[in-house]
């Protein structure tokens, strides 16, 4: 927390308190998982969340050595009518904290330091801290003035994994402004900021693939994002205390008592969300194809095999490339010309049609329930070349050597020439075998098929 001559004190007294989760996934939240969603694969460890430790305060101590170990409360005059900003950590245990109105800081923590707020200072040291985060990733998204996600997908060869990544950047942001940072490392941004508001201060929490749903398990319900006070009242109402308790919820049941934001929150306490680190030059070139269908569509047969049609396009050109792909994104238009894009890190960059669909199909899902659609993309990001991707070729064989021969034929005959039955009995997801008949070539509605390498 502070720096200076002495170094920093909180770093040097005790080592970062690491969390690798090392509990398993609770049986009743695998189960649930499975049944809510039969599709999902692992996602990749590579979403980081950053949050500076008691920012203001810190960088107040940093600044005047006599403040250290002392309950700094920023947020002006205990007179007037202001609130605190936020307060050390040491303020923090007599009850103190932000937006508390002065005075009530004041009557808990009479011997506190209250000092006013130096907003251009602090937005220094946060340019500051967020350059160093760019060190690692062009992939930052700063959410305020002291916390940014971080996508160090692309980052891994240079740096390190993500938790090694987090590690290092820790170090990097104390030598570099004095101050400490609590990080949060998971498959999507979710978890990342679950975890780093777990172990604050100095934190480090790293939940490993699989493991979301047994990690937010016996956490408090609020600490899930859109759990405030109210919904959090409504849960505690249906007997609703921990996640783990709202994942095990039917889902019929939280709709009823929250409405569509009820499904939301049963995906959010699976750890299941698919939100994309925006911001950052993002470096990747990509390949899609994207389709507007001549009537708006609400059948969600149709849809899924409409993706599969625009996925069969998508990887048969990164096939026919030589390159695979570490990201797949959807994009979803509703009658209403809503658009949104949802993207997911595969485990194991891919060119494989069923690969690349399983994931597109779990990124839309969510996203086109209840509504028209009117427009569908699919698009494969985060391109490498294969030999940069080990144990690859040893868990695909098989699946490799039918995309291989399929290509083959394609390239003598046409297109045409393979239909959609060589997909069939592959393991691939309802609805498509449960309605083997009806392949997308003759089908109305999906007009034309617009394709797009960037
Ligand atoms: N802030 C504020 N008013 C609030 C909340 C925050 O002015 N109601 C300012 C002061 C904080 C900074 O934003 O220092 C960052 O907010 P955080 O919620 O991250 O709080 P801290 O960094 O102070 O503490 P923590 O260690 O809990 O992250
Ligand atoms: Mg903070």
């Amino acid at each position: 927390m502070v720096g200076g001559p002495e170094g920093n004190v909180l770093a040097s007294r005790r080592p970062p308190r690491v969390a690798l989760s090392a509990v398993r996934p609770c049986p009743l939240a695998s189960r649930d998982s499975a049944r809510h969603n039969p599709h999902m694969t692992p996602g990749r460890l590579c979403i980081i969340h950053v949050d500076l430790d008691a920012f203001f305060a810190s960088v107040e101590q940093r600044d005047r050595p006599e403040l250290r170990g002392k309950p700094v409360i920023i947020g002006g005059d205990i007179k007037s009518r202001g609130v605190v900003s936020t307060c050390s950590y040491e303020a923090r245990k007599f009850g103190v904290h932000s937006a508390m109105p002065t005075r009530t800081a004041h009557q808990l923590c009479p011997q506190g330091i209250f000092l006013p707020v130096d907003g251009a200072k602090y937005q220094r040291v946060s340019r500051e801290v967020m350059t160093v985060f760019r060190r690692f990733t062009p992939a930052v998204e700063q959410v305020s003035i002291d916390e940014a996600f971080l996508d160090v997908a692309g980052s891994e060869r240079l740096f390190g994994s993500a938790p090694e990544i987090a590690a290092r950047l820790k170090r990097e942001v104390v030598e570099t402004t004095g101050l400490t940072v609590s990080v949060g490392v998971g498959t999507n941004k979710l978890i990342a900021k679950v975890g780093s508001d777990l172990r604050k201060p100095d934190g480090l929490v790293v939940v490993q693939p699989g493991d979301e749903a047994a990690f937010l398990a016996p956490l408090e319900i609020r600490r899930l994002w859109g759990i405030g006070p109210k919904t959090a009242e409504r849960l505690h109402g249906l007997g609703i205390s921990t996640i783990g308790e709202l994942a095990a919820l039917p889902i019929e049941t939280l709709a009823r008592a929250l409405g569509d934001h009820g499904a939301t929150l049963h995906d959010r306490a699976l750890g299941i969300d698919f939100d994309p680190v925006t911001g950052g030059g993002e470096a990747a070139k990509s390949v899609s194809h994207e389709t507007t269908f001549a009537v708006d569509v609400m059948d969600i047969a149709e849809i899924e095999r409409t993706l599969l049609a625009l996925t069969e396009g998508v990887s048969a050109r990164l096939r026919a490339a030589g390159i695979r792909a570490g990201t797949v994104v959807v994009k979803i238009r509703d009658s209403q010309f809503r658009t949104v894009t949802r993207q997911k890190h595969l485990s194991e960059p891919s060119d494989l049609t069923d690969t690349i669909w399983r994931a597109a199909l779990e990124l839309a899902r969510p996203e086109v329930r209840g509504k028209k659609i009117r427009l569908l993309g699919v698009s494969a990001t985060q391109l490498g070349a294969p030999e940069q991707i080990s144990m690859f070729e040893v868990v695909d064989a098989k699946q490799r050597a039918v995309v291989d021969a399929t290509d083959a034929v394609r390239r003598r005959f046409g297109d045409a020439a393979v239909t959609r039955g060589s997909l069939l009995h592959r393991g691939l997801p309802a609805p498509f075998e449960r309605d083997p008949a009806s392949a997308v070539e003759g089908r109305v509605g999906v007009p034309k098929i617009e394709d797009d390498v960037e």
